[in-house]
């Protein structure tokens, strides 16, 4: 692979960020190059295999599911969490029809499970962590919510890597990328806590009947122009850093996914930089994780070669991630009386129901929890669980699981 190399980080406190670095080819000749990093491709490969992506999915078509899977390289391990739909017309039976039948022809490594399992709230209750949980003790709805059960799953298969992807993506090939760049974004860092964030070169759109190649969509470019202002209020220096702010396509280190802080819905991204810059930037209070303050936090920003088109989910839920994406920032320990009457005003006719932007909904770190226990938890007991392994001697516990979900499992 060939990507632009890094010219320029901020540093904030520990926090080290990027500049935008695009991707100049896929593939690469292996030359000594001054102005761009070469990376061979075994070096992405041994990032793959230890590389967990994780599918949140909510009553998408399943023929773009379909595609994100079959795009995913195969030596990643895939976990998908579904809040899909399961009365009436079964989406989510429909997705476990999908992804058995697409294991047994790729024998590609995949676990799922459904975030309204039940057995899913009683392991989150054992291991100590019911922060996720609402009153019935169902894991809530949310995409954050269902990205942490994927976290957990991620590190009880023993991961070092995670990463995400969205299953509303109509082109297989930019989600193959994805995971590739995630993969040379770990390769570049010197931390063990790093994350890579990718930007969409560009988000095309159907205006007038034409395709239009979009670069910034309407709630990136002002969840960006608002964490930059954070940062350079703080600072003292204007900057521009920030292209990521609302990244669904991301990826961490498994290190860094265990101290992080996360926020609910939609502004899990957002909150992942207010996060690092409230505790490991240059007012942080009090050192929480001295290893991770020392080795410093590389945030990388991935410009894709592919386009992204995805499923238009509407003007509510734009107005929903915006609203979620702010209150991150004005809830910062950070954020100025200056900062906060800017997110007002930019929030003006969204916010007229309320006096002041609500609180987000936070989870605390995960990096407590027994993962293996929290799995074992729900093998054997869950209903929905599935974990479909490479290669045949996993037939027993196919079965097994199979039998559970109180269906026989053919053999291909
Ligand atoms: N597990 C899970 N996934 C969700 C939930 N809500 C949305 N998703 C999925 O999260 C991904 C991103 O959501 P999307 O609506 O496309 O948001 P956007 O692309 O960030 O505007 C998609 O794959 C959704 O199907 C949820 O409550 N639980
Ligand atoms: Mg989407």
């Amino acid at each position: 692979m060939l990507i632009d190399i890094s010219r320029r980080t901020e540093i904030f406190g520990s926090v080290k960020i990027h500049e935008l670095q695009r991707i100049l080819k896929l593939d690469s000749g292996g030359f000594e190059n001054p102005r761009a990093k070469d990376i061979p491709f075994n070096a992405i490969k041994d990032v793959l295999r230890r590389l967990a992506i994780i599918i949140p999915v909510k009553d998408e078509k399943i023929h773009l599911l379909d595609g994100v899977l079959r795009a995913i390289p195969f030596d990643c391990s895939v976990i998908v969490v579904s809040n899909s739909r399961r009365e009436n017309h079964d989406i989510y039976k429909m997705e476990q029809d999908m992804i058995t039948n697409f294991h047994e022809l790729t024998q590609q490594e995949i676990l799922s499970i459904h975030q309204k399992d039940p057995e899913l709230g009683v392991a989150f209750y054992d291991v100590g962590y019911d922060f996720l949980l609402d009153r019935d003790d169902l894991v809530r709805d949310g995409k954050s919510e269902g990205m942490i059960i994927g976290m957990l799953l991620a590190k009880s298969l023993g991961k070092d890597f995670i990463g995400f992807a969205d299953a509303d993506n109509y082109i297989p090939g930019s989600v193959r990328e994805y995971v590739m760049d995630y993969a040379a974004g770990f390769f570049m860092s010197e931390s063990p806590y790093s994350m890579v964030r990718l930007h969409w070169r560009y988000k095309p759109k159907v205006v007038e009947d034409r395709l239009y190649f979009k670069k910034w969509g309407r709630v990136s470019e002002t969840t960006n122009k608002f964490l930059n202002l954070l940062l350079s209020t703080n600072t003292g220096f204007e900057t521009g850093v920030v292209v990521t702010g609302n990244a669904g396509e991301h990826a961490m280190t498994t290190k860094l996914a265990d101290i992080m802080s996360y926020s609910t819905g939609f502004s899990i991204e957002p909150y992942h930089f207010v996060y690092l810059f409230d505790a490991f930037g240059l007012k942080a209070e009090k050192i929480a994780y001295p290893d991770a303050t020392s080795a410093g936090i590389e945030i990388f920003q991935i410009e894709t070669l592919n386009p992204h088109l995805h499923e238009e989910k509407g003007e509510e839920h734009i107005k929903n991630m915006l609203l979620g994406s702010l209150c991150t920032v004005y809830n910062s320990k950070l954020c100025n009386d200056y900062v906060r009457s800017k997110v007002l005003e930019e929030l003006g006719n969204i916010l007229d129901l309320w006096e002041k932007p609500k609180k987000n909904i936070l989870m605390p770190p995960i990096g407590g929890i027994d993962a293996s226990k929290f799995r074992k938890l729900l093998e054997g007991k869950s209903e929905t669980y599935m974990c479909l392994k490479q290669g045949t001697t996993n037939e027993g516990e196919r079965e097994e699981e199979g039998r559970i979900r109180g269906e026989s499992i053919q053999s291909v």
